[in-house]
């Protein structure tokens, strides 16, 4: 049984860690598998979505698989480290919306692997932690670095330093979850908002993508010149004339890609 399946459908590709016995824990082997998949799917044009959950009732993601590194030196910690911060920059770094259903356990290298996603929702029953502490270790996929810039400084070094869990109400509160649904109707509302997604111009969606991702990581001056720049850009391209055309004749768009 592969630990990372894929299904693609209707220009939305989902990936689902499969390790339930593990509670879907990230081996090297998984791990490797994700950041292929990742680089592939990333330089598909039929795909506009990628949506990341977990297999099982239980969880997301619980962290990195503890068993693995319990005996690693400190070499391989940093190779491990390396290969989930590419995989997740890289994640980043796809020109597709990339979501995470959280539907359980979203814990340390779980909680990282969402915080790499555009959006991030999560059933009733998800819980988020950077529990890393508890194990004598930190965070280590770019956690501590994505929850400062997602809930600010206070609440990242609380979750860091205590390693408590919160559940998904709190996580929706502080902002690092777009919306809570019940565990029934977490697969259906999230694919509900892909498809609005979908039904909105590619390429104000790709470059919308593009200068949010990089806004985070600069300042209000340089980013308001890079949204000018690409809000520029959407003017050369096809979808603009037709989604205002579209508009001011009451119909509804036909998007060419
Ligand atoms: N790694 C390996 N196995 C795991 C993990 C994990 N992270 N989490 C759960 N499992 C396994 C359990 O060992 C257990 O296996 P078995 O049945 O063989 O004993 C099975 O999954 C079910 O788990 P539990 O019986 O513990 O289930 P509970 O419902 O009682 O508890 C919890 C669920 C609270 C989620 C609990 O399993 C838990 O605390 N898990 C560990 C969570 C954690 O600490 N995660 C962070 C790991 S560290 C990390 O992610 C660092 C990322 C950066 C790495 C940088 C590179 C070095």
């Amino acid at each position: 049984m592969a630990t990372l399946e894929v299904k693609i459908s209707d220009r939305i590709a989902t990936v689902l860690f499969n390790r339930p016995d593990a509670l879907n824990a990230l081996n090297l082997e998984t791990l490797e598998a994700f950041h292929q998949q990742v680089k592939e799917l990333s330089s598909r044009k039929d795909i506009s979505i990628v949506l990341l959950t977990g297999s099982g009732e239980k969880a997301f993601i619980a962290g990195a698989d503890i068993r693995q590194m319990h005996d690693f030196t400190p070499l391989q910690a940093s190779r491990f480290a390396k290969l989930g911060q590419d995989a997740l920059f890289s994640l980043e770094q796809a020109p597709q919306i990339t979501i995470a259903a959280v539907n359980g356990f979203a814990l340390g290298g779980g909680c990282e692997v969402a915080m790499g996603c555009d959006l991030i929702y999560a059933s009733e029953k998800a819980k988020f932690g950077q529990p890393e502490v508890s194990l004598g270790v930190m965070p280590g996929f770019g956690g501590s670095q994505r929850l400062l810039r997602l809930v600010g400084p206070m609440k990242a070094r609380e979750m860091v330093y205590t390693g408590e869990m919160i559940d998904a109400a709190e996580a929706h509160r502080i902002g690092l979850v777009a919306r809570v649904f019940p565990q029934a109707e977490l697969m259906s509302g999230v694919t509900e908002i892909a498809r609005t997604i979908l039904s909105k111009g590619p390429e104000a969606i790709r470059r919308s993508k593009a200068v949010l991702r990089e806004g985070i990581d600069t300042d209000l001056t340089r980013g308001c010149a890079l949204e000018r720049e690409h809000f520029a850009l959407c003017f050369a391209h096809t979808d603009q004339k037709e989604g205002m055309s579209a508009f001011l004749e009451k119909r509804k768009p036909n998007w060419k890609d």
